[in-house]
């Protein structure tokens, strides 16, 4: 007997036919979430343990290669019973939203993929940074998932107008929703991107208020909340592994702990759709390799001396492009180091702390 509807679970068409193609015989479940080598995974009959095949292992040639949480997984079974499932692929994905791993390694760490959405979380008081936020609105516009700025913590904003728009200069084509889970205010608004077969991950820092939202659309108190600390604003890092989770109502969202930092992989385009204002005054440049730095019929610097541009815009976009390069440079590199050495261990994974 069926459980759970997987269309309702968010599984595409696509992603049925190159499991009808490849894998006879096995059975599909989306990725929950994971520690180490464990998975729980959820299909049609109950969410189950499982882990991923040797073959798996052996092929992996990076670790953003292992399974992650929202993935589609094909199985040899979708029921629990003595020992662990065995996961022998997975499917390929429409959205991937990740970082570099925090720390001197050029790893890719990966977030949620398969979302349709991504809420950037940023609350309205200590969090409110725009600099952040177009950090994270070019990751997300990388990922392929739709960006949506998410502000919180109105309840708490003396000068909602003014952040509003400085957001909507830097969230060029991006939908903005203000809400307060203390008032409910636009708790509506969020809820039309949670619906059935749909997929949103709320991401941002610590204590911005991501697993409360998400235990109001349970419900219930299914995730742990905590109180911040007075005395600086920051959180506490209470969630402390990413994790899916079913909407009753419907949709799923996936839930993730607080980034400190968002060190960013080769993202170029994900900065061309979020800078996309700069992006289209360069086109205008008097010539067409303007370094935008003191040359005559500039029209970069022309926007940003009639303040059209701010001075720290254009510099995070000129950053940002920089990492970017660097980035572009290195994964290079590494693919070539790679295909010479064939595979590489999972060992040096240890950014799970819990299980549920
Ligand atoms: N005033 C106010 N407080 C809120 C609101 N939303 C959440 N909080 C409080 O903010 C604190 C942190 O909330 P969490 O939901 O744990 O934050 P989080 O983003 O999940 O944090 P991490 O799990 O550490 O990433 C809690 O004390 C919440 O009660 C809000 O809309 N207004
Ligand atoms: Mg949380
Ligand atoms: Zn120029």
């Amino acid at each position: 007997m069926s459980k759970f509807n997987l269309k309702e679970l968010g599984l595409k068409d696509n992603t049925i036919k190159e499991f009808e193609s490849l894998y006879e015989g096995m059975y599909l479940g989306r990725v929950v979430c994971e520690q180490k080598n464990y998975y729980k995974v959820i299909t049609e009959k109950g969410v189950i343990s499982a882990k991923v095949s040797g073959k798996i292992m052996y092929n992996a040639c990076s670790i953003a290669s292992y399974p992650a949480v929202g993935d589609w997984v094909a199985m040899d079974r979708d029921e629990d019973a003595q020992g662990e499932a065995i996961i022998h692929g997975t499917l390929e994905r429409y959205s991937k939203f990740s970082r570099k791993t925090v720390g001197p390694k050029d790893d890719e760490q990966i977030i949620a993929v398969n979302i349709d959405t991504v809420f950037i979380t940023m609350s309205l008081n200590n969090n409110f940074n725009l600099r952040r936020l177009e950090r994270y609105i070019s990751t997300a516009w990388e990922s392929e998932a739709e960006p949506v700025v998410l502000l919180t913590k109105a309840d708490l904003c003396e000068d909602l107008e003014e952040k509003l728009l400085e957001v909507s200069k830097v969230a060029i084509g991006v939908d903005i929703l203000v809400v307060s889970s203390l008032t409910n205010e636009g708790i509506d608004k969020v809820k039309e991107y949670i619906t059935n077969g749909k997929t949103v991950a709320f991401i941002g820092s610590s204590g911005v208020g991501k697993s409360t939202l998400i235990n109001k659309f349970l419900g219930y108190e299914k995730m742990k909340v905590s109180e911040i600390r007075e005395s600086d604003g920051k959180g506490r890092h209470t969630t402390t592994y990413r994790e899916l989770i079913v909407i009753p109502q419907g949709g799923v969202v996936i839930d993730t702990p607080g980034m400190r930092e968002l060190p960013i992989m080769d993202i170029e385009d994900g900065i061309e759709s979020a800078f996309r204002d700069i992006e289209e005054l360069t086109i205008q440049c008097k010539f067409g390799n303007c370094t935008h730095d003191g040359e005559p019929g500039c029209a970069v610097k022309e926007a940003i001396s009639k303040g059209v541009i701010s001075e720290e815009r254009y510099k995070s976009y000129i950053k940002l492009k920089k990492e970017a390069e660097f980035m572009a440079k290195k994964e290079k590199t590494k693919k070539l180091k790679e295909s010479k050495k064939g595979r590489i261990k999972k060992s040096g994974k240890k950014d799970f702390v819990e299980i549920i």
